[in-house]
């Protein structure tokens, strides 16, 4: 059984094994979540993100993959980095948000990773409706075989929370 936790605040300052970056394809960092991880992170996450686009994903890290580097100077062993999909009215694609818990509870079991934080995907700059992305975030961790033990949503703000909580409550 997995336990699911709800933190509220700025996942950069949380300890776990694993940490969850809603990045873009280009693994280069960005703005949100990803532009603090890598600002607390320091440069060893983007050194190792341009080592894996040399490497691995020279075309980019597909939307809904997921792809793990060492956490540099956070609190944690990895970053987790996967890509949203973009929220547009023509076209939502749930199964890639889906697929972005999916890869990266695959991705902690493969690196045996017990405790692993994730924000809300896709919630910000990619504009997934709040209510929406929470109801795929905790279906999808709830439904996913994994060894990981506790998986925490950390929570930017009141809007993100209360959407959590009311799926999880
Ligand atoms: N801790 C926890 N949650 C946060 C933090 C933080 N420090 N900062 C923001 N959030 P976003 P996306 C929340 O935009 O929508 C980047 O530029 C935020 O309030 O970070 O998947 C990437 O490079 C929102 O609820 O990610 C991509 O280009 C949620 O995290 C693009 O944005 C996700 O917002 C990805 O967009």
């Amino acid at each position: 059984m997995t336990t699911i936790t709800l933190v509220r605040g700025d996942i950069t300052r949380v300890s776990a094994d694993a940490i969850v970056n809603a990045a873009n394809s280009s693994l280069l960092g960005g703005g949100g979540v990803d532009g603090a991880i890598h600002r607390r992170g320091g440069p060893a996450i983007l050194e190792e993100c341009r080592r894996l686009r040399a490497s691995r994903y020279g075309r980019g890290l597909p939307t809904g993959r997921a792809v793990a580097t060492t956490a540099g100077n956070l609190d944690a062993r990895w970053v987790i980095h996967t890509v949203g999909p973009v929220h547009s009215a023509e076209e939502d694609r749930p199964e890639l948000l889906a697929s972005c818990y999916r890869e990266s509870l695959r991705v902690a079991d493969e690196l045996g990773a017990r405790t692993v934080a994730f924000p809300a995907i896709s919630t910000g700059v990619y504009r997934w409706p709040m209510d929406d992305a929470a109801r795929i975030a905790v279906d999808t961790v709830r439904s996913t075989p994994t060894r990981v033990e506790e998986v925490s949503f950390v929570l930017f703000d009141d809007r993100a929370y209360d959407a959590f909580a009311r799926r999880t409550g």
